[in-house]
């Protein structure tokens, strides 16, 4: 039976791609070419370096790696001063609750996220208690789908990733779970999210019998 529940933090928690989107249009407008919502889409679950790279590429324009740092840190400070704005009211439908549910049952509760920026999120959100691990971009050196985000997850809440299952919006999230030999539900849609056991629109769909069927 599952044991813990490892969480994705933007797309599964909250929505955060608007504001990466915005910061990473205004890089790109400032180095003298658009960014469409629909590259964004492809950023999902991506880290911020290899965000940047793709960027450059979609603009085809070459910056050396000391470039594309000053440019990284650019656009992550005006991410940063978009998302110290967040409030509670932008948690995901049922994230909050079905997270209380999991803890409420005995389940571990993590999370999992590419994202540097976590711990921010959470606290403007009010959820950093709701977690007994918080494994992000800053704890991790492999990208989804690499399963290194989920694995370490799993150890600091002691449980075997045979018992785990990974909450994921992005293909490549999906890809790590089951690579960490975990169960995988999708958030998002059975088309893109082909290879997880369950998808599901939202945590708001989600429950602790759901957890059994698995
Ligand atoms: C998130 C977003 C990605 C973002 C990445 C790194 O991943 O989906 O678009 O590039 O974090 O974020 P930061 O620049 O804050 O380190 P996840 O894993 O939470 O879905
Ligand atoms: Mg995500």
């Amino acid at each position: 039976s599952i044991k813990a529940c490892i969480f994705d933090l933007d797309g599964v928690i909250v929505d955060t791609a608007v504001y990466h989107y915005k910061a990473w249009k205004r890089l790109a407008n400032s180095l003298g070419f658009d960014f469409t919502e629909e590259q964004n889409e492809k950023l999902k679950g991506v880290s911020r370096v290899r965000s940047l790279e793709l960027i450059l590429q979609w603009g085809g324009i070459t910056k050396t790696a000391a470039e594309q740092e000053v440019l990284a840190t650019e656009k992550n400070t005006w991410y940063v001063e978009m998302i110290s704005h967040m409030k509670p009211d932008e948690i995901l439908p049922g994230a909050k609750e079905f997270v209380q549910a999991c803890r409420d049952a005995g389940i571990k509760t993590a999370l999992g996220s590419a994202s540097k920026n976590s711990m921010m999120i959470l606290e403007k959100i009010g959820m950093v208690d709701l977690f007994d691990a918080i494994i992000d971009g800053n704890k991790v050196s492999k990208a989804k789908p690499d399963p290194e985000v989920f694995l370490k997850g799993a150890e600091a809440v002691g449980v075997a990733p045979a018992d785990c299952v990974v909450f994921e919006d992005a293909i490549a999230g999906v890809e790590a779970a089951i690579a960490g030999g975990m169960k995988a539900v999708g958030i998002g849609s059975p088309e893109v999210l082909t290879e997880a056991n369950l998808v599901i629109s939202g945590l708001d769909k989600m429950s602790i019998e759901k957890l059994d069927e698995l």
